[in-house]
């Protein structure tokens, strides 16, 4: 690595990049590196499926290194940030390893993410570019982008897939091939999402040391191989499809990616049977709407071997379903973008595999489950999920003061997560502790989302509180207190939310007016009183938000059956 670390980036101490390093989970590699050995290995083998186009090993590696050429062309160089924002395209990964190759870091951002949380991530990294597609689902990106700059002068360049207008254009910047063979391998990779913490969005910098390191031993504990067909049906550019072991793992084992770009039902049954996909990684609200879906009889799902679930709570009942209903094998997923993953083992009984979140990958994952003061609990009992490891991060990028909360003194993330863990290592997420919504998968930090409210002149106090939901497992609810009654309603609010720029999965599902927000006795509003009243609903009339985000859709999970 060059002698200073990326600034922002907090590193792990000497001793024990040491050890990771003489363990050999730290090997030196890069992510372009790993792709381009791929290319050299079985250049033929289809690597990217993506509506009728379908790019062998060599075309996806000559195409990102004409693409990293076009973008050294303008002027993107080693440890530039460049926003990424990208529907589940091909496009995303030549992008992503056109970037790895050039030593600039994609920043992952989500395609529901609008104005707010794009501004945001531009200003905090100082991106001095961005690819884009041009229009998705209705909504224009170059509108948006432009908006965006108009705020943030360090974005100098917007690439465009599709229909560029005044912009670059994607296919303009492919140049000749450049050579190389990417950065050393403990530079910062990329910036990925956090699933949400407190207050605004933190950026997660992962190494390509650590990053590959997860990736090989996800594929190796998967079983990918070169006959692996994997179905990206969740965002690209979250961790999960991308490392867990996702679209990394699969390219990693040389075997084939296939994009959904639409994750409903019926088009990802339409693509398991045409491509004869084998594995696929849902979160627990897709995996039910597919469930339930009434076609699944209609098309051959047979080619399936796993199923992999992760990202939120699978209630029991959803998972002893899966088994029978795709003719495969179930597999629990318990991860984070910050590091830690946990996988159930293809050996497992089904106790283990239907009833626990799964192992952690590496045996240099060090757990630790406490209490509120940091002390080990007896061995079997709930307590809050801390890890340290060889691919988890010491730091989010340039957040001191948060990192003094979310990291303890030795270098442990405090996951927010309450779990216990079974005699043989297997982890249960029992609940958590974090202030969010985990919406289908889609994370929402409370304090985001109340910030937003507060904005608003009639709005005296605010809290946002996960309710039960059938489909997402959970969706958001805004308890609000007016500074005079009746002053908004729930629309205006609502509407008022949109009108700031935010993405739609975290305008509340419902708003509900109280005179006062229920205090604790040291103040602070009480979120535990607020989402009793969904235990009871009787006491808590539904005022749901018309017109709003109130469908069961989101980008992780888009449809009902
Ligand atoms: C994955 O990553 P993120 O960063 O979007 O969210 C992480 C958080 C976890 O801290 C936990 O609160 C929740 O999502 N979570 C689960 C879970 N998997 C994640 N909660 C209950 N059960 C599970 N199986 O969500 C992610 C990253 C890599 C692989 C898989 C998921």
């Amino acid at each position: 690595m060059s002698a200073t670390p990326l600034d922002g980036f907090v590193p792990w101490p000497p001793e024990f990049a040491a050890r990771y390093r003489e363990r050999g989970y730290w090997n030196g590699d890069n992510i372009y590196r790993s792709l381009a050995r791929g290319a050299q290995a079985h250049p033929e083998r289809i690597a990217i499926v993506c509506a009728q186009r379908r790019w062998s090993y060599a075309e996806f590696d000559r195409r990102a290194r004409r693409f990293a050429a076009g973008l050294r062309r303008i002027g993107v160089g080693p440890r530039d940030r460049v926003l990424l924002q990208l529907p589940n395209i091909g496009e995303h990964y030549l992008a992503c390893h056109a970037l790895f190759l050039l030593g600039a870091l994609p920043v992952f951002a989500l395609p529901a993410h609008r104005r707010a949380e794009i501004g945001y991530f531009v200003g905090h990294t100082q991106a001095r570019a961005c690819v884009i597609a041009d229009r998705e689902g209705g909504f224009d990106y170059r509108a948006m982008i432009r908006e965006v700059r108009a705020e943030h002068d360090c974005l100098s360049d917007v690439i465009v897939i599709g229909e560029a207008e005044e912009f670059h254009s994607f296919d303009d910047l492919l140049d000749e091939p450049l050579q190389g063979d990417g950065p050393d391998a403990g530079e910062v990779a990329f910036l990925q999402l956090s699933g949400g913490s407190t207050g605004v969005p933190k950026l997660i910098p992962r190494t390509h040391d650590d990053y590959l390191y997860s990736v090989r031993e996800s594929a190796r504990i998967c079983g990918l191989d070169g006959g692996t067909v994997y179905l990206c049906a969740l965002p690209a550019a979250h961790n999960f499809p991308m490392s867990s072991p996702g679209a990394l793992g699969v390219f990693h084992a040389g075997g084939c990616v296939v994009l959904a770009r639409q994750n409903d039902p019926e088009s990802c049954f339409a693509l398991i049977q045409r491509e004869r996909v084998t594995l696929t990684a849902l979160v627990p609200a897709l995996a039910l709407a597919w469930l339930e879906s009434r076609v699944r009889s209609r098309y051959d799902l047979s080619s399936l071997d796993c199923v992999q679930i992760g990202g939120a709570h699978l209630a029991g009942e959803v998972a002893r379903r899966v088994p029978d209903a795709f003719g495969c094998r179930l597999q629990q997923v318990f991860g984070m973008a910050e590091g830690l993953v946990n996988y159930t083992r293809a050996g497992d009984s089904d106790e283990l595999t239907l009833g626990t979140q799964g192992l952690p990958i590496s045996a240099d994952d060090e757990i630790r489950i406490v209490d509120d003061e940091d002390v080990e609990v007896a061995p079997g009992a709930v307590g809050h999920l801390l890890t340290r490891g060889p691919y988890t991060i010491r730091g989010y990028y340039r957040a001191e003061s948060h990192n003094a909360r979310a990291f303890t003194a030795d270098g442990f993330y405090r996951t927010g997560d309450r779990v216990r863990r079974l005699p043989g290592g297997h982890l249960i997420v029992e609940g958590r502790a974090k202030d969010l919504v985990n919406r289908g998968g889609e994370k929402i930090a409370a304090e985001e989302v109340e910030g937003y409210l507060l904005a608003h002149p009639a709005v005296f106090d605010a809290a946002l509180v996960a309710m039960p939901d059938r489909w997402l497992g959970e969706k958001s609810c805004a308890f609000v207190a007016l500074r005079e009654p009746a002053q908004a309603t729930a629309r205006e609010l609502a509407q008022f939310l949109r009108e700031r720029g935010i993405a739609g999965y975290k305008v509340p599902d419902r708003i509900e007016f109280l005179a006062a927000l229920p205090r604790t006795a040291v103040g602070k509003i009480d979120k535990k009183a607020l989402r009793a009243r969904f235990d009871a609903p009787a006491a808590a009339p539904a005022v749901p938000v018309a017109a709003s985000a109130s469908s069961y859709s989101s980008s992780f999970a888009q449809a009902t059956p």
